[in-house]
């Protein structure tokens, strides 16, 4: 049976709640469908439908030649795709770390096309999604308004998660891990 895979890098509990008071505080209201902080990751790789072999593959690839070691982790403020003033997506940005995060993508996008999976034909860009917006919105003026986000957080490993989706919206469940 396939399931709907993807790989990323968890926020921890601490960064979770921090980042929900820290939008809570400066009562920003997220426009369109804000994403539920129990969802909030940083996408590295999207891999979409495997088997249960091919994530054996994908697993053992990441065990093989994963070499970044575990980093710091650093925000920035808010950003958006494609651009803040035609927004569909409102993200928190990555500062320090990002060379290691780009590293991490670099290596799930290795795994993914040695397992079977098609390139990905987008740059990658760290971000957290924060919102998704239909029809695109300008957000502009919210970017500008909210600074860098504080809080810095360890990141130890690479997280595959498995992604349900129904009416109520997507479920992420942690299945596997790889160790920095
Ligand atoms: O939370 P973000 O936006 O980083 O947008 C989806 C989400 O990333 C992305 O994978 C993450 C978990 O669902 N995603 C979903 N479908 C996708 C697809 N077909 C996709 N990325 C690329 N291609």
């Amino acid at each position: 049976m396939s399931e709907r895979l993807f790989l990323a890098v968890a926020l921890t509990d601490e960064i979770r709640h921090g980042l929900a008071a820290f939008l809570g505080e400066r009562t920003i209201r997220l426009p369109g469908r804000p994403t539920p902080p129990d969802n909030w990751h940083l996408t590295l790789r999207f891999l979409g439908s495997a088997e249960a072999l091919q994530r054996d593959r994908v697993l053992e690839f990441l065990d093989e030649h994963l070499v970044v070691g575990p980093f710091t982790l650093g925000f920035v403020g808010l950003g958006a795709f494609p651009k803040p003033s035609r927004a569909t997506v409102l993200w928190l940005g990555v500062g320090r770390g990002t060379d290691e995060v780009t590293a991490m993508a670099a290596v799930g996008e290795e795994a993914a096309i040695s397992t079977g999976f098609a390139p990905e034909d987008r740059p990658f860009h760290p971000h957290l999604t924060l919102s998704r917006i239909r029809p695109p919105t300008n957000v502009a003026g919210l970017v500008e308004q909210v600074g860098p986000f504080p809080l810095k957080m360890e990141v130890d490993r690479l997280t595959v998660y498995r992604s349900h989706l129904s009416r109520e919206g997507a479920r992420y469940e942690n299945v596997d891990e790889v160790l920095l």
